[in-house]
């Protein structure tokens, strides 16, 4: 294996090379190389100064993200550790300028504040994303960046974890210079500067023993004492963690300040919000590794046809033409077609008002929307994708109408979010070029779709599928051919464990506060009012017919609707909306309903403590996981998470529901549903993959990889 720190002297500078692709991250032997590298420079006599750079396209993205895994049980980090490469450099008795380019980020960051100058590329962007990972910066980040810049500053890049420009960092004295023209040549040449400065006696002044962000504690001190109050979270200890490492700054010595970050990182690495989060992280990047993707190459995509003009058709519509492609809405008359346009255009809209889109970008994209009422305005897309009522024969219309005018290659999607893609694609004569991309309302916003991959769909239809997604940013998940599909099924699992909660003894409004507590934005009820009863409540119709006779059944939802009760749009549903108010009040004839089903089954109201809440929802949802796995349906535990996570509002920090089993413990989880399934044992009989794994010593982790 090639070094990854790799030294060539030029005259009397060493430029020291990390190059350690794709991000440069700071692995172990990263690490050593460093030290190795700034040791030889400095034993060098015809060595005067060192430039440091990554190869490639980047400075050091940051620590190796993939390296923390194993300290997730408190296990030390192999030596030598980022702060004492830090410490090192700073060290160094020849000056070292850190030259930037592509993204500095997090360790990458706190190694060139190490370093005795930042020289960057104009395109360069820095900052500390740890935060991101439920981390405080650890490698003498929040001692060094505010000596430098103050407390405004790195509580600015340290709490909202966003990369700032070249430009903005020189203005806040994080980095010395920008290159004019070439970043080497400008950093070998600043090296020799430095070199004969010191020579003549001015030696470069270590960042930690620099002052000008310190210079007004008062303002320093008032600046920590504001965001403190604003950070607080049990949950996730890293924001006030980072507050309190900022403060240190000011009011410890160096070396106090630096073992107080360091044991800030401690506590935060084996906090199981970072578990959740850097899981995610990794999680996001794994979900895009699918098998058809390493068989096939994606088809050329430039024209879109979309079919419906309703909420979905338009926000599709939307984030195609917001990607660059163009698009042709179709709709089955002129007046459905306007409606369509005008949704678009309302859209567009917004996204001017609140500064978004320029009006220039949102004219551009304007120009690549058609609109058209005759499939055969389709013949030249190369992928149409249909947005239409959800129900089979309506679609099955639509596919049979397309088969007859689309081009050959042309790809047949469904934005179906239940139906049979089987059976949809039994109804064309090319069901190899059938697939499901079910997007997520308002599509132009939520960033998931799961491409869900019938029997007969071709590897690069799939990979199709997946490159779409990436280039409207979104995040494709693959799934199998099942009603309900990952998501949907996975969220049917949650609700009926709630709902038998509410027959049991709680209130709509009870089972929403604890969910929230869990973490999610809204609690179930909530959102099966801002979407409408009625849309499971089909759902449930389609399905009655194969329903185990024998199993629970709740009707409060089905009698909700059949009263008219289905949520925001008709001012009453769970909740109560007043004169079109968006937040809800109890409904009592909800209440009483619930209290009358009780009755007609006997079942005795009891108390349901929000820990019970929360127990039996995860466990819903994760056993439900664990069929999905088992049915092939899902390809690996962490896709399953990032559904949950960018489709259905599961909290990030908790990793998604089997990240969360893991963390739990799977024994505990399966304790939980035996101790459940006295009323309901179907329901709750624990998935065989789940007791295969607690058998075999496995969790879901274990299923990710490879
Ligand atoms: C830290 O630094 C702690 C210190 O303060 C203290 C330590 C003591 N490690 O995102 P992409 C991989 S915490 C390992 O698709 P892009 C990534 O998994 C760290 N691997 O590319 C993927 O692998 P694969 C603070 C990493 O161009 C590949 O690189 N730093 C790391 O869209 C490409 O990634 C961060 O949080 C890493 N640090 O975006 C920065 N970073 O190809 C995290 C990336 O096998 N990284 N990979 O799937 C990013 O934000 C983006 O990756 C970046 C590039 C903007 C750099």
């Amino acid at each position: 294996m090639a070094d990854v720190v790799e030294t060539v002297t030029l005259d009397d500078v060493a430029l020291v090379t990390i190059d350690n692709p794709p991000v440069n991250a700071l692995g172990q032997a990263v690490r050593q190389g460093l030290i190795d590298a700034i040791d030889a420079a400095e034993a060098n006599p015809a060595i005067r100064a060192i430039v440091l750079i990554g190869a490639g396209g980047t400075f050091p993205a940051g620590a190796d993200i993939r390296e923390f895994a194993q300290f997730d049980s408190g296990a030390p980090a192999p030596e030598p550790w980022l702060p004492q490469v830090c410490n090192r450099i700073e060290a160094c008795g020849k000056p070292v300028v850190a030259a930037l380019h592509g993204t500095a980020l997090g360790g990458g960051f706190e190694v060139a504040l190490a370093a005795h100058w930042r020289v960057a590329h104009p395109a360069a962007r820095m900052g500390f994303p740890e935060v991101n990972l439920g981390l405080v910066p650890g490698a003498g980040g929040t001692q060094r960046a505010p000596r430098l810049a103050g407390a405004k500053v790195a509580l600015d890049l340290m709490l909202s974890g966003k990369p700032i420009r070249a430009t903005e960092a020189l203005a806040t004295g994080l980095i010395d210079e920008i290159a004019e023209h070439d970043l080497i040549d400008t950093a070998l040449a600043r090296a020799r500067t430095m070199a004969d400065a010191a020579a003549a006696g001015h030696p470069p002044v270590p960042t930690s023993n620099r002052t000008e962000g310190t210079r007004d504690p008062a303002a320093y001190e008032a600046e920590v004492r504001a965001r403190r109050a604003k950070v607080a979270n049990p949950n996730i200890i890293a924001p006030s963690k980072i507050v309190d490492c900022v403060e240190a700054a000011l009011l410890l010595p160096t070396e106090t300040g630096r073992a107080f970050e360091n044991a800030a990182f401690g506590d935060c690495l084996t906090s199981p919000a970072s578990i959740g989060l850097r899981h995610a992280f990794l999680a996001e990047r794994r979900v895009a590794k699918v098998p058809e993707l390493a068989r096939a190459t994606a088809r050329e995509v430039a024209q879109v046809g979309v079919i419906g003009g309703g909420l979905m058709g338009a926000g599709i519509a939307s984030a195609l033409l917001g990607a660059g492609l163009s698009v042709v809405m179709i709709e089955r008359d002129h007046d459905a077609l306007a409606k369509g346009l005008e949704r678009v255009a309302v859209i567009h809209q917004r996204a001017v008002d609140k500064g978004r889109l320029t009006e220039a970008a949102r004219d551009a994209e304007w120009d690549r929307l058609n609109g058209g009422t005759d499939m055969s305005v389709l013949a030249g897309a190369d992928l149409v994708i249909e947005a239409v009522f959800e129900d089979f024969d309506v679609k099955a219309g639509v596919f049979r109408a397309l088969d007859q005018v689309l081009k050959p290659g042309a790809i047949l999607a469904t934005n179906t979010s239940y139906l049979d893609i089987d059976a949809l694609a039994a109804t064309v004569s090319r069901p190899s070029d059938v697939i499901g991309l079910h997007f997520f309302s308002p599509a132009n916003v939520m960033k998931l779709v799961e491409v869900v991959v019938g029997k007969a769909t071709a590897d690069d239809v799939v990979a199709t599928g997946f490159a779409l997604a990436k280039r409207l940013g979104k995040i494709a998940v693959r799934a199998g051919n099942i009603d309900g599909f990952i998501g949907n099924r996975i969220l049917s699992a949650y609700r009926t464990a709630t709902d038998f909660l509410l027959e049991d003894g709680a209130t709509p409004a009870q089972i929403d506060a604890a969910m929230r507590s869990f973490g999610f934005p809204v609690g179930p009820y909530q959102v099966i009012d801002m979407a409408g009863l009625e849309i499971s409540w089909a759902r449930r119709k389609r399905l009655a017919a194969t329903r185990d006779p024998g199993a629970r059944y709740v009707d409060i939802g089905d009698l909700m609707c059949e009263a008219g009760w289905i949520g925001q749009k008709s001012g009453r549903g769970y909740y109560v909306y007043e004169n079109g108010a968006r937040s809800g009040v109890e409904n009592p004839d909800v209440l009483a309903l619930i209290a009358a089903e009780r009755d007609r089954k006997g079942i005795i109201a009891r108390d349901i403590s929000a820990n019970e809440i929360r127990r039996r929802a995860l466990a819903a949802m994760v056993n439900e996981g664990a069929h999905l796995l088992q049915a092939g349906i899902a390809l690996r535990p962490s896709d399953i998470d990032m559904v949950m996570l960018f489709g259905y509002g599961f909290p990030r920090w908790r990793g998604g529901p089997m990240k969360a089993a893991d963390q739990a413990g799977l024994v505990q989880i399966r304790k939980d549903l035996q101790s459940f399934a006295e009323g309901e044992p179907e329901f709750w009989e624990p998935s065989p993959l789940l007791l295969d794994l607690i058998k075999t010593g496995r969790n879901f982790g274990s299923l990710n990889e490879g």
